[in-house]
């Protein structure tokens, strides 16, 4: 499955997924032609557990025509030959790219990815990590053929004007054709049409257009009414192209200290989230996201972060359908300066924002943008970064409020560039400070530095755990000393008025890099409330039990 939704009814499409072959370019199984499974991480591959390096995925095709492919996330590097000719690259293994093929023969082709997932200088981003960058084409890949004009996109935007729901609507339109076209198109939404500029349209066209939506129900968190949006493409009136999108009617705007979902102030219950499971490696299906968020729902959470890098759009759609707020983020995690001195650093996060907000914007979950988590927010040059990559984001999507998550405490120079200001802390685990005396203390510096009168989050806040290690001295790394923590910190920090949410580290614990296994016990960060097979800890009853006594609004 694609989306949790049909995208298309006109424009064919195929997944193609399933069973490829893999061949590994180095190791004891360099050249041997191994069976895997698409999407997935070649770490589920007899032999390849511990695999970092290259390898040449093969799938043969029957297609022809104008043909596009589109790689939902391949990681973290990916070079694509059709029939031998190398057609795409792209890096970054959390955001989706396509190749167009015009005019392929009818019959039998070759396609290959060569995966690349190793550690170097050419990328900034994937780096030995807190977390594991898995190797494989770990989210799925579509065939679609194409006549000559298509849709590439269509965004939605909701406003509420006079008391009456309004789509700001905008929409690439891409001609595969020598000579320009004009091309209609109508979009059907909650029984309503809406009409498009009529545009003529060379290579590509951007089409805009506006329309009241009468009668629109809202979308809430406890409500998450979603609507259809299918948009049709018309050249001398015979349709030659369609796309479907979903949208809900909610507008998230920040009044003084408080985040408002349709006006009402909200209190976030989240918990930060890798893809990342013992089972699938990064490349969870359905049935696992959907037993994760049906979890995060039994511990009465109301939020997720997709702590660090953009999400799976099955996973979103999930967080769309059962009314999970979601921070959705770029990819970084703990980049000190000289890391974002990396000459690909700058480019490559914007590349990641571009097709982060091309690829999500429309899903009304997504309540926050945020980047560059625990990057340098305390140098000069740290503070360009920061500046550059909001600028993007406000560009692409001035919608939804923008935060990153500090720990660079009362060095922090950033927080006069957001609307929210977060902060990561671990009271009682990496600090012996009380939690609200440390929240207190981060507050008012906050305060100091530009972030006065604006909301604050605790983006990270937890203790680890190991599943199983019991300890009646409730040692560190001990359940009990995981669940007493996580008790202590929401307790104290969840009921400040200054706070307006928090964010748990970590939903389950996921693998890291072998260079960060001095300190993590298992190369696991154990800070999951769930194990990576997603066995609860005692700390679940804790969290459960707090988070339980408040409701998602302040
Ligand atoms: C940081 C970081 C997380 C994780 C956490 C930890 O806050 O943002 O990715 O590494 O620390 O477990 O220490």
């Amino acid at each position: 499955m694609i989306r949790l939704f049909e995208t298309h009814r006109i424009r064919p499409y195929q997944e193609l997924t399933g069973l490829w072959t893999i061949i590994p370019a180095e190791g004891e199984l360099a050249g041997n032609e191994l069976l895997t499974m698409v999407p997935g991480c070649w770490e589920q591959v007899p032999g390849l557990e511990n695999y970092r390096g290259q390898a040449l995925y093969r799938k043969t095709i029957a297609c022809g025509g104008n043909v596009r492919l589109v790689f939902k996330g391949v990681s973290h590097t990916a070079d694509v030959l059709w029939d031998g000719e190398p057609v795409a690259h792209h890096y970054n293994a959390y955001t989706s790219f396509d190749t167009v093929l015009r005019n392929v023969q009818e019959g039998e082709h070759t396609l290959e990815i060569l995966v690349d997932n190793r550690f170097g200088p050419e990328s900034a981003l994937h780096i030995p990590n807190d977390y594991h960058t898995y190797g494989g084409i770990i989210r799925p890949v579509v065939l679609e053929t194409l006549r000559n004009t298509y849709i590439e996109w269509v965004h939605a935007i909701p406003e509420k004007h006079n008391g009456e729901w309004m789509l700001s609507l905008k929409a690439l339109v891409k001609n595969l054709q020598e000579e320009p076209v004009d091309v209609e198109m109508i979009s059907r939404i909650a029984g309503q049409e809406i009409i498009w500029p009529k545009t003529r349209v060379a290579s590509e066209a951007v089409l805009e257009t506006r329309a009241v939506v009468a009668n629109a129900e809202e979308y809430l968190p406890e409500s998450p009414k979603l609507y259809l949006l299918h948009t049709e493409l018309s050249e001398k009136d015979q349709i030659v192209d369609d796309l479907t999108e979903r949208v809900g009617f909610r507008e998230i705007s920040i009044s003084g200290k408080e985040i408002l979902w349709n006006g009402r102030p909200i209190r976030i219950k989240g918990f930060c989230r890798h893809e990342d499971h013992a089972l699938f490696g990064s490349a969870l299906p359905l049935e696992a996201m959907v037993q994760d968020l049906i979890t995060i729902r039994d511990l009465h959470g109301n939020a997720v972060r997709t702590s660090h890098y953009p999400n799976d759009e099955r996973f979103l759609d999930l967080c769309d359908e059962m009314g999970i707020m979601v921070w959705e983020e770029n990819h970084a995690r703990g980049l000190d300066e000289e890391h974002m001195r990396n000459p690909h650093f700058r480019k490559q996060c914007l590349d990641c924002i571009d097709e982060m907000i091309r690829q999500d914007q429309n899903h009304p979950s997504i309540m926050i943008w945020g980047i560059l988590n625990e990057c340098a927010s305390d140098t000069e040059y740290g503070r360009m970064c920061y500046q550059e990559q909001f600028a993007r984001i406000r560009e692409l999507d001035p919608s939804r409020p923008v935060s990153f998550a500090s720990c660079r405490f009362n060095n922090d120079i950033c927080l006069d560039l957001v609307d929210i200001v977060s902060y990561n802390m671990y009271p009682l685990w990496y600090s012996t400070k009380q939690p609200k005396e440390y929240a207190k203390e981060l507050v008012e510096y906050a305060g100091t530095a530009g972030g006065l009168g604006k909301p604050f989050i605790i983006s990270e806040v937890g203790a680890g755990g190991i599943y199983g290690y019991r300890n009646d001295a409730c040692l560190k790394w001990s359940e009990e000393r995981q669940a007493q923590i996580l008790c202590t910190q929401i307790q104290e920090v969840l009921n400040m008025e200054e706070i307006c949410g928090m964010f748990i580290w970590q939903f389950c614990d996921v693998r890291v890099s072998e260079e960060w296994s001095m300190n993590r016990p298992r190369t696991m960060n154990n800070k999951g409330i769930v194990d990576e097979y997603r066995r609860k800890k005692l700390a679940y009853k804790e969290v459960q039990r707090e988070y339980g006594r408040f409701s998602s609004y302040r």
